[in-house]
């Protein structure tokens, strides 16, 4: 065995995991791990902000199941890449961020951006470690794998002193993990069966991550033996095909009334992977804490969620593939006990995210995102961040594959680029939108020159309504008539495009848009379509009150 610096060393175990491809803004605290990239079958994504780069690998993580992996500097570096870490915290991802750190002799004295990522980023990552010296490289590393997709997924974080990547170790190196993954007993798959059967108002909800296609297959043909609806959690809406007979849905932000009334006056829930947190329980208002009214089966990969919150009448600790697969022998009863409530579910549905509703203006956003629905392949990926601009995506697309949403349950604005970047690194040949608003499309709008950098050609529709609209609600809601901090003042984003290297258009009426974005596709570069919404189109559900100050 011959001796490696701590950089190849961490190198050589990214690549024995599988690492394909990391993102990182450069700093002078990693640069033997740079130098040992320089060498590596890895492709690097050098990005403009760490805030990005953390959302790629992220957004790498929602896609493949695997951690995401991103390097940045020390304290600046790693507080930017805060923002993405929170994300896969929230949103049970994957991903390890790796920071540099100062000199171990130079600790405690507040040293050139010291930090102390322990207390830091406690509170938001499963782990958060530092590597004292190279030969323990290959044992940590490994189990920051580990622990980001084992049990409930989410970040881990590793901090990386100086003299340690640039000192010599002969270490070997470990093989790729795969996660422990608990399976369902068959008793508790025979109990699933027995209250399935006692039930008269069942409702399946599918959330959280570890999906795979062949679990979401699974559940699908599960809902479809049982004739069982099936409604998924708030940004999880690829998690069951949208033509499904069996689907009611997603509850989102405003979710349908009617499936909302559903899950109240459910008698059974089957929730799979997701945990009820605050966006598709309404504000905990849908079930009772600590027991709710309805059974609750809680299937989660993670022991510690299970009963959390909602004291579930049966909890399955499995990740939602193990379950799928557990599937097959859960054998329905003749007919089940709920009559045709599960087409009515399903005919509800397609009525709620059918056609748009007219809006103020020239541009009838609505129909446009009806338009981009009806005229997308189902392989099209539709990314976008925080703001009421979403409402119209959540409601009136649809999704038929895993893995074609992304998008923060965190409400984390700057999401959309960031993670269409990786999208479309991820898979070349599906279309990859993003649907921003004008502030959310600006705090990682920096994110489109590395698109044009790396080749990238995403097409970013931006709905600009002149204004922080979804705060501007609340406070016309809140405190009506004093407009306060919420209006932007917008530069030319087809300009910004254009200046960037890139395709930029200016959309102002309804009719100009599919003849824009068609060109954006043919140019082949990476694309704004700058979209002029009348602010009085507040949100999916309503206009401004009447008489509002501009
Ligand atoms: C990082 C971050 N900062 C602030 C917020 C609070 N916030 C939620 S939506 C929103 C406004 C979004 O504005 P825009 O993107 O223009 O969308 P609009 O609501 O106008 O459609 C803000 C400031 C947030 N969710 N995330
Ligand atoms: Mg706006």
């Amino acid at each position: 065995m011959s001796a490696r610096n701590g950089g190849r060393i961490l190198v050589d175990q990214l690549l024995a995991q599988g690492v394909e491809r990391v993102t990182c803004v450069p700093g002078e605290s990693y640069l033997a791990v740079l130098d040992a990239l320089h060498d590596a079958a890895i492709d690097v994504i050098t990005c403009r902000a760490e805030g990005g780069a953390a959302m790629m690998a992220e957004a790498y993580g929602k896609l493949t199941g695997r951690p995401g992996i991103c390097f940045v500097t020390r304290g600046p570096g790693a507080t930017n890449a805060s923002h993405g870490v929170h994300i896969a915290m929230q949103d049970s991802t994957p991903m390890i961020l790796f920071v540099g750190q100062i000199e171990t002799g130079m600790r405690e004295r507040e040293a050139f951006q010291e930090l102390d990522y322990r207390a830091v980023f406690g509170s938001m990552t499963k782990w958060t470690t530092e590597i004292d010296t190279p030969d323990r490289i290959p044992e940590l590393v490994a189990r920051a794998f580990r622990v980001a997709m084992q049990g409930r997924p989410g970040p881990v974080v590793i901090a990386l002193p100086e003299e340690m990547l640039v000192a010599m170790a002969e270490v070997p190196d470990v093989p790729r993990v795969e996660p422990a993954a608990p399976v369902p007993a068959p008793a508790d798959m025979e109990r699933l069966a027995g209250m399935l059967a006692e039930a008269r108002r069942p409702l399946a909800i599918l959330g959280g991550s570890g999906w795979t296609q062949a679990a979401v297959d699974g559940f699908a043909a599960f809902a479809e033996r049982w004739s069982l609806p099936v409604c998924t959690s708030f940004r999880r809406a690829d998690r069951f095909p949208w033509d499904h007979p069996c689907y009611a849905g997603d509850l989102g932000i405003g979710p349908s009334p009617s499936l909302t009334k559903r899950v109240k006056e459910a008698d059974l829930l089957l929730l799979v992977g997701g945990r009820m947190s605050e966006m598709p329980s309404g504000s905990y208002t849908l079930l009772d804490i600590p027991v709710p009214k309805q059974r609750l089966v809680h299937v989660h990969p993670g022991a510690e969620e299970l009963g959390r919150v909602y004291a579930p009448a049966l909890a399955i600790q499995a990740s939602p593939h193990a379950f799928c697969a557990a599937l097959p022998a859960v054998a329905p009863p003749a007919a089940p006990g709920w009559g045709n409530a599960t087409p009515q579910a399903h005919a509800d549905y397609l009525d709620w995210s059918g056609t748009a509703r007219s809006l103020p203006g020239d541009f009838q956003y609505g129909e446009v995102v009806c338009w981009l629905r009806d005229h997308l392949p189902p392989e099209a990926i539709l990314c976008n961040g925080a703001g009421n601009f979403a409402g119209w995506l959540h409601r009136h697309h649809r999704f038929s594959r895993l893995g074609t949403q992304l998008a923060p349950t965190s409400g984390s604005m700057g999401y959309g680029v960031p993670a269409a970047v990786m999208a479309k690194r991820q898979c070349p040949d599906a279309p990859v939108i993003v649907v921003a608003g004008d502030g959310d499309f600006l705090m990682n709008g920096q994110e489109f020159a590395t698109a044009v950098q790396h080749d990238i050609p995403i097409i970013a529709v931006v709905v600009d309504n002149g204004m922080y609209g979804t705060i501007r609600m609340h406070q016309e809601r809140d405190y009506p008539g004093r407009v306060s901090a919420t209006r932007l003042k917008n530069p030319d984003f087809a300009a910004y495009a254009r200046a960037f290297g890139g395709h930029g258009e200016t959309v102002h009426r309804t009719e100009e848009f599919a003849p824009a974005y068609e060109r954006a596709i043919a140019s082949g570069k990476p694309a704004i379509l700058h979209c002029m919404l009348d602010p009085r189109a507040l949100s999916v559900a309503r206009d401004m009150p009447e008489g509002a100050v501009p």
